[in-house]
């Protein structure tokens, strides 16, 4: 950094000035938890010990990919799962981390797209920092929306309800297990996670003293249209507009040769995706020889689209459309993500892409599922209070429209600054260029993204806790939020990094400065590019 130096300022450790006896077993669990709760389990695990979640309890763990992994406990403490009664006869599953060396806060992690199972990998993630960690599976096991038919309770758990509920539970038990009062409570969340953040600071703005809210899905009425929309612009494959994966890769290709430089560094990062003036027609079939990449003007206007915002009647702003530098891939109907339509829309399964009618965006905002979207602007009461919100999105991410974030912090500018509430005290927000969403990074751009939010740690080589090597608030986003809240250091940059390989042991590749928006990194103009020293926040004018 050219003007201050990286302060490595400690987080202040708080622990018990006599350590309790800790009770790991069900009983003492379920001593904290409402009478009609029911806690499946409670054990002690050593440090680095295997806990692999019962499937008969995680059966929408199932519905990942990977399916039902044994986790690392990364310290040793006590691992539980308990089952609490919501209304309306509902109910969802709670899991919990205790660690035995506990740093007396207490930390509730979100969950991904339709939400459905409980982030064990992210609460033993954060409970290697020595926090008691607690994830719900939001009310219903799986990763659609087909619970929310004909269920207003359940859309209403996922919505916000189990999450607030398993906050109030989870100090209870915490501070029961412990016998002791939680000195801060936080919350880390990316994609749905992000969107479950915002709700809690909207909704209970008391909940939590500092949010971490990555890539959310806060407008979840017009996103969730928008991810199928774009594919049904791509659609039907016989179409003369109709592109390909391979035409979408030129594309992509096309993109970071134009706009790279645009950006006044050659280092295929694009740092400024959205200050490149982008020129489709090289890749025009009557300026290019390549048959199978290049594009026909049909074609060249489906990929318009899907870089601009989806614009209804009468001018209405729907959503943004993707950022360049957004490797999409030739947009393909999701499965998961029509279930919104057919199930959380209450029109049912029979539903196809081609019975598409821009009526929908209507009838999305009269629902607005579970009341999920977060969309009160007017966070001032978090702010009265002194929490601190940290929200941040890839300017690559593929599945949350970038714009989309910028969106939502400029409207709840507009919402405070009338109230003379500086925005800076208490709320940042920080594009990362290239990362992709949540996570990771185009393999032709090799951008810095790692600093342990939500999600981050399993794109990595092998079970990794922290960031390796380091471990401080500049490179931390965890840390970075402890010192905010409790220090009163706020982030005034962070610094992301790419390892070798994403293997930390292969040592660093990258890291680079990344600026509270509207600020962004910039080169100081000699030096090595990938050192974080040679860049600086600054404004584009
Ligand atoms: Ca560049």
């Amino acid at each position: 950094m050219s003007k201050s130096t990286v302060a490595l300022s400690a987080v202040v450790t708080l622990a018990a000035a006599t350590a309790p006896a800790l009770n790991c077993s069900v009983a003492s669990i379920a001593a904290f938890l409402p009478t009609n709760a029911t806690v499946f389990y409670a054990e002690h695990y050593d440090k680095g010990a295997n806990f692999t979640p019962p499937i008969s309890l995680n059966y929408g763990l199932t519905s990942i990919p990977t399916g039902v992994s044994a986790y690392e406990v990364p310290v040793a403490g006590c691992v539980a799962q308990a089952n609490i009664t919501l209304p309306n006869n509902t109910q969802h599953s709670v899991g919990m981390v205790l660690p035995d060396d506990w740093n007396g806060r207490f930390m509730a992690v979100g969950n991904g797209e339709f939400s459905g199972s409980i982030g064990w990998s992210s609460i033993l993630n954060t409970m290697w920092y020595g926090f008691a960690s607690f994830s719900t599976d939001t009310g219903h096991e799986g990763n659609n929306g087909s619970f929310g038919y004909h269920n207003e309770a359940a859309l209403t758990n996922w919505g916000w309800r189990a999450m607030h509920n398993a906050v109030v539970n989870g100090k209870a038990v915490t501070e029961g297990y412990y016998n002791q009062e939680i000195s801060y409570s936080y919350y880390r969340g990316c994609s749905a996670g992000g969107k479950q953040g915002f709700k809690e600071v909207q909704m209970f703005p008391d909940d939590f003293d500092g949010v971490i809210a990555g890539a959310p899905a806060w407008w979840m009425t017009h996103q969730q249209l928008w991810n199928v929309l774009t594919a049904i612009w791509n659609l039907p494959e016989t179409a003369d507009y109709h592109v390909t994966d391979d035409q979408m890769s030129a594309v992509a290709a096309e993109v970071l040769r134009q706009c790279d430089p645009q950006d006044g560094v050659e280092d295929n990062i694009l740092q400024n995706p959205l200050g490149c003036v982008l020129n489709l027609q090289t890749l025009s079939c009557s300026n290019t020889t390549n048959a199978t990449t290049c594009l026909t003007p049909p074609q060249i206007r489906t990929v318009e689209k899907l870089f601009s915002p989806w614009i209804e009647a009468n001018d209405t702003f729907v959503f943004p459309g993707y950022t360049l530098g957004t490797e999409m891939g030739a947009p393909t109907i999701d499965a998961d993500f029509v279930t919104y339509i057919q199930y959380m829309l209450q029109i049912g399964g029979d539903w196809t892409w081609e019975d598409w009618n821009a009526d929908l965006v209507q009838l999305s905002d009269r629902l607005n599922p579970g009341n999920a979207t977060a969309d009160d602007f007017d966070i001032s009461p978090y702010y009265k209070k002194g929490g601190k919100l940290l929200q941040y999105h890839g300017y690559s991410d593929p599945s949350i429209a970038t714009a989309s974030s910028i969106y939502l912090r400029n409207r709840i500018e507009e919402t405070l600054a009338p109230q003379g509430i500086p925005l800076d005290d208490f709320y940042r927000f920080f594009l990362i260029p290239g990362m992709e969403h949540c996570t990771s990074t185009p393999s032709d751009q090799g951008a810095p993204w790692y600093m342990n939010g939500d999600s981050q740690a399993g794109s990595l080589e092998g079970t990794v806790f922290g960031v390796p090597g380091y471990n401080d608030s500049t490179h931390d986003l965890i840390l970075a939020m402890v010192d905010w809240v409790e220090n009163d250091k706020a982030p005034d940059f962070l610094i992301p990094t790419r390892y070798n390989n994403d293997t930390p042991a292969d040592g660093v590749a990258i890291q680079r400065p990344i600026c509270p928006y509207p600020s962004l990194a910039k080169y100081n103009g000699s030096g090595d590019v990938t050192l974080p020293e040679n860049w600086y926040c600054g404004t584009l004018y």
